[in-house]
Order: C-alpha cells, then sequence, then structure tokens
C-alpha cells in the first residue's frame, strides 16, 4: 500500500529510483545490465519470462538452434568466460545456449539486477525531470534516467490470423512460446504452418516421432545444409587460443563473423571454378555459402548462379519430382530472405509420414476442431504447430507504450515504419537507447558482437555524460532523417527489395514496408560510430547541465 501525493492511500508499488532500466534479459540485456552495473550505475533490467534467455528462453522448439557457429556467436567481453566454456557443438542447440546465458548471469552476479516474469508495459520520458516513468507488469513503477531496450528483434510473436483457429481442439502450439516441458507428439498427426527458420528445423524433428506430419508451406525457401557436427578439442584449443584474432576478425567483417571473403564475382568465375567453389561451402555448411562470390547480393544474374547449384541439389535429394518442385522457390533471390540453416531438412519430404501442401496453390480456408481445410482438401491433424515468425525488429517496442517529447508515442512517430539514428537512438525519445535497434546491422550481424558493439557505445557515452554533467541525449531530427535515407539508399543497391520478408515487415498484415536492418557492413557500421562518439556525439543533441 502507498500514499499518493493527494493523500489517498492506493495499491499501487512506490516509485522505485535507478539510474538505468533494460528492457529484456537475453544476449542484449545480460551484457547491458553486466557493463551498466559495472560502472557503478544502478541498473534494474525487467524480463518478461521467468528466467534469463530471451529468445532462447521461448524457442524451445525440437530442432531449436542458431544458424551462426557457437564459437563466435558468444561473448567476448570476458577473458576467462571465453575460456572456461565449452561448446559440445559447432551449431549447438537451444538448451546449450541457454544455460551458457544462464551460467553468464551466475558467474557476473546479474540476477541480482533482474526482475522475472515483469515485461514492461509502458514508459514515459517525463519532461520536467527529464527522467522515464516506468511501469510492468508485475506492478512495478520506476523511474530511471536512461531506458535501454533489449527487447530483442525477433521476439513479439505473429500468430497468423486464420479462420477458426482458435476452433482447433487438438494441442496448438507456437515454436516460439514452446512449453517448456516439451512436447510428445509420438502416434500424432501433426500439422505445421510455416517454413521459415523455425519450421524448417522443427519439421524433420517432429517427423521422426509423428505417426503423420503434413507441413503447410506458402512460400518455398532456400535451404542450406549446417553440417553440424560434434566439435573436437583440437578445434577448441585451436580457437581458445586464437579468440583475439577470430574477435577481432569478426569486429572488421560485414557480418560480424570470422569469414574469409570473397574476392571474385561469380560472373567473372569459370563454370567449372564455380561450381566447384560452391561444392566445398555446400559441404562446410552455413551462411558461408554466401562467401562464395562478392557480387551474389548486387546481381541478379551472379545469385542465379547460386540458385541454380541449390536447385540442383534439391532435385538430387527429393525423391518424387513433383514434391521437389513445390521446394524449390521460384519468387526470390537466394539469401535475400533468411536462408533456414539445418540438415536432413529436403530429405525429410521422402519419408512415407511426410506429407507436402503448398498453400500457394491451394491455400487454407479455415481450420475446425481436427481439420485444416485448404481450397482443395482437408487434413485431419491432432496437433497443430504455428511456425509463423515474429513481428520483427520493431513488434517488440511497439508491444510497449512508449512515449517521448510531447507526450507522442513510438508508434505514432514510427506510423510509417522506423526512423532511428543509428538504431541507437529516436529523435523526441531522450536517453532511450535501443540496443540493435532498427536500422542498425543487427539482425544481418552475428548478435552477440553487434549487441556489445552497441551496449559498449551506450556505456561509454552514459560515461561521457555522467563526467560533464549532462542530462539528456537525443538524435536530431536532421541526423535522423540523413541516417534513414543513407541507409534506404543502401538497401536500394542490393537484391533485397526483391522479396517480400521480414525484414521489410511484410509477413506481419498492415505494417509499413520498410527495411529495418542497416546493410552498410558491421565494420563500417562500428567505424561510424565510433567516428561519431570522438565528434563529441556528432547528430545527437545534449541537454542541459543538470543543477
Ligand atoms: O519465421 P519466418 P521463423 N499462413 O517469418 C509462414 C530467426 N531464427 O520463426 O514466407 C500460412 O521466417 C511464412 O510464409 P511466407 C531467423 O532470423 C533463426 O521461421 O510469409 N503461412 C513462413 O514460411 C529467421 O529468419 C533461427 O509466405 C504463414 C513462416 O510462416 C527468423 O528468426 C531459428 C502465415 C514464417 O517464417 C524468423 O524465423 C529460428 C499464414 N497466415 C528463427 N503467416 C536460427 O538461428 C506466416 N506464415 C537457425
Amino acid at each position: 500500500m502507498a500514499t499518493s501525493t493527494s493523500g489517498e492511500t492506493t495499491n499501487a508499488r512506490p516509485v522505485e529510483a535507478y539510474d538505468v532500466v533494460v528492457i529484456g534479459a537475453g544476449f542484449a540485456g545480460l551484457y547491458a545490465v553486466q557493463r551498466l552495473a559495472r560502472l557503478g550505475l544502478k541498473v534494474l533490467a525487467f524480463e518478461k519470462g521467468g528466467d534469463v534467455g530471451g529468445v532462447w528462453y521461448w524457442n524451445r522448439y525440437p530442432g531449436a538452434r542458431c544458424d551462426c557457429e557457437s564459437y563466435y556467436y558468444s561473448y567476448s567481453f570476458s577473458q576467462e568466460l571465453q575460456q572456461e566454456w565449452d561448446w559440445s557443438l559447432r551449431y549447438s542447440e537451444q538448451p546449450e545456449i541457454l544455460s551458457y546465458l544462464g551460467h553468464v548471469a551466475d558467474r557476473f552476479g546479474l540476477r541480482d539486477h533482474i526482475r522475472f516474469d515483469a515485461a514492461v508495459t509502458r514508459a514515459h520520458f517525463d519532461e520536467a525531470t527529464s527522467r522515464w516513468r516506468i511501469e510492468a507488469s508485475d506492478g512495478s513503477r520506476v523511474e530511471a534516467q536512461f531506458v535501454v531496450s533489449a527487447a530483442g528483434c525477433l521476439s513479439q510473436i505473429q500468430w497468423p490470423d486464420i479462420p477458426g483457429l482458435h476452433r482447433f481442439k487438438g494441442d496448438l502450439w507456437h515454436t516460439a512460446a514452446w512449453p517448456h516441458e516439451g512436447v510428445d507428439f509420438s502416434g500424432k498427426r501433426v500439422g505445421v504452418i510455416g517454413t521459415g527458420a523455425s519450421g524448417v528445423q522443427a519439421i524433420p524433428r517432429i517427423a521422426r516421432q509423428a505417426s503423420h506430419l503434413t507441413v503447410f508451406q506458402r512460400t518455398a525457401n532456400w535451404v542450406l545444409p549446417a553440417a553440424n557436427r560434434a566439435t573436437s578439442p583440437e578445434f577448441d584449443a585451436w580457437v581458445k587460443t586464437n579468440y583475439d584474432a577470430i574477435r577481432e576478425q569478426c569486429s572488421n567483417s560485414a557480418g560480424a563473423v570470422p569469414f574469409d571473403l570473397p574476392t571474385r564475382s561469380a560472373l567473372e568465375t569459370s563454370e567449372a571454378e564455380r561450381r566447384a567453389r560452391y561444392e566445398s561451402l555446400w559441404a562446410t555448411g552455413g551462411m558461408r555459402f554466401f562467401t562464395a562470390f562478392t557480387d551474389l547480393f548486387t546481381s541478379l544474374e551472379a545469385n542465379e548462379t547460386a540458385q541454380a547449384f541449390v536447385r540442383e541439389r534439391i532435385l538430387a535429394t527429393v525423391h518424387d519430382p513433383e514434391v521437389a518442385r513445390r521446394l524449390i522457390p521460384f519468387d526470390h533471390p537466394i539469401g535475400v530472405k533468411r536462408p533456414p540453416v539445418d540438415d536432413d531438412y529436403y530429405a525429410t519430404f521422402n519419408r512415407d509420414n511426410v506429407t507436402l501442401v503448398d498453400i500457394r496453390e491451394a491455400p487454407i480456408q479455415e481450420i475446425t476442431a481436427d481439420a485444416v481445410f485448404t481450397t482443395e482438401h482437408h487434413y485431419e491433424l491432432d496437433d497443430l504447430v504455428l511456425a509463423t515468425g515474429f513481428d520483427a525488429l520493431t513488434g517488440a517496442l511497439l508491444a510497449i507504450d512508449i512515449r517521448g517529447r510531447g507526450g507522442v508515442s513510438l508508434r505514432e512517430t514510427w506510423g510509417e515504419g522506423p526512423r532511428s539514428y543509428l538504431g541507437l537512438g529516436v529523435a523526441g525519445f531522450p536517453n532511450l537507447f535501443t540496443v540493435t535497434g532498427p536500422l542498425s546491422p543487427s539482425v544481418l550481424a552475428n548478435m552477440p558482437t553487434a549487441v556489445e558493439q552497441h551496449v559498449d557505445w551506450i556505456a561509454d557515452c552514459i560515461v561521457h555524460m555522467r563526467e560533464r554533467g549532462l542530462k539528456t541525449i537525443e538524435a536530431t531530427e536532421a541526423a535522423e532523417g540523413e541516417w534513414v535515407a543513407h541507409s534506404d539508399e543502401v538497401v536500394s543497391g542490393t537484391l533485397y527489395p526483391r522479396a517480400g520478408s521480414w525484414y521489410f515487415g511484410a509477413n506481419v498484415p498492415g505494417k509499413p514496408r520498410k527495411f529495418g536492418v542497416y546493410l552498410g557492413g558491421f565494420a563500417a557500421y562500428r567505424e561510424r560510430c565510433e567516428a561519431i562518439a570522438k565528434d563529441d556525439y556528432a547528430g545527437f543533441r545534449f541537454g542541459a547541465p543538470a543543477n
């Protein structure tokens, strides 16, 4: 019970004061807490889940794992941490990544700063005090000088709007809200809607358990083999000896990954050499496939050589030519929609207990208590899995009632798509930092590297302000406008606009079409952020010194 300023007794909790409120306790939130608390700041993180982990806490579907190799999809901030942690697989699975994040939380004493089962519901900037007033779903009321959003790029679930979905009487799961106790599909007739990265990972595992699996595919995706395997002691030792150089390579690359860069155009390479290069990278596995040539993302003709190679692989793997035809993408170049990385996906369609239904040719009309009806057939099911993705990049932030100067909401400000300066700050929203925010390299960079770069920049900025007694920092509209225009220009020089992807918000009905990721490359972006900080945070405006 608390007493309000008018003297009334209310059930509202008293307002607590912090220096920084962090939203989320995944990769980004954990590092933000670690880094900012180490500066001596009073930090509180709100996490809507019951524990740390972010996407790795929620996405527990069978087969969930990362499409970046674990040795670099990990924090670099602590020598001890990177030397003491061993990954069991080249691409570790969700339980191992989650236990890594739990270990980080324990090792650095981060849990004391985190309030779990508490989603931030509102954050309003109070112009009179230049502080944020924050409320959370557990009744917490907090005020803080800074809000650091680490709410995640792929954390707001996108539920499909399919007539009758609510009437389905069997078990209904979304890959991004998977039950902690797991799901046993043995003896069940299961349907999966969605063939993005989540569906592609789950489908082979579910097929091995279910009595029958029906896959409802709206858009075929280009799927690359992971070539996943156990890590070897030799590789582990090599990584640990060379970690500094590996991290350095990440820092200086376009994707924040330690890959050797391509030097040749696909079009200036002979057919035989080109094939050899694709074959070798296909065997290597994963996203390294795109290091084949320099022009795969800028020249349709070059990209078509890669498409032709993968098309052949699909035809060689899938026995039924009609099923193979349906699995071959026809509407977008390879790579410009996030290509799922998995093993056994195409071969899974050779199993007798798997049916592929093309719902572009015969769309789903409705879902009843026990079946999915398309325009051609109906499919009786015991369980239904939705692998329908996320309201990406902006969804998690817009789910919160965020208001900046003049009470203007972020939703209104982003009414025509996200606007941001560097993906770090939004004009009109002082002291709000967005880790891997829209229009930063985010999902097109290796996330832990991108997270560390952003959090370090934010921490340095806060130190800079504290040393000078500055109260607020805010992106100027001019700098923001220039950044948005620059980001758009970079995208227009690539093949990305040729796909209706979640990068553009195209998967969410009614969402404005705006490419939400900065494509100028992580290394160049990092250098620009550093130069801006050195230039007294050019493009940002500082508020009056505190009294
Ligand atoms: O989501 P998606 P995701 N009716 O949006 C279909 C990361 N991730 O969760 O393409 C029928 O890619 C939709 O069809 P269409 C990774 O960055 C990483 O799979 O819109 N179908 C599509 O097939 C990834 O890109 C990892 O025509 C509907 C699917 O559902 C991102 O998360 C693992 C539908 C959604 O695919 C998102 O992946 C998992 C409807 N109403 C995720 N609505 C790794 O690290 C949607 N679909 C490997």
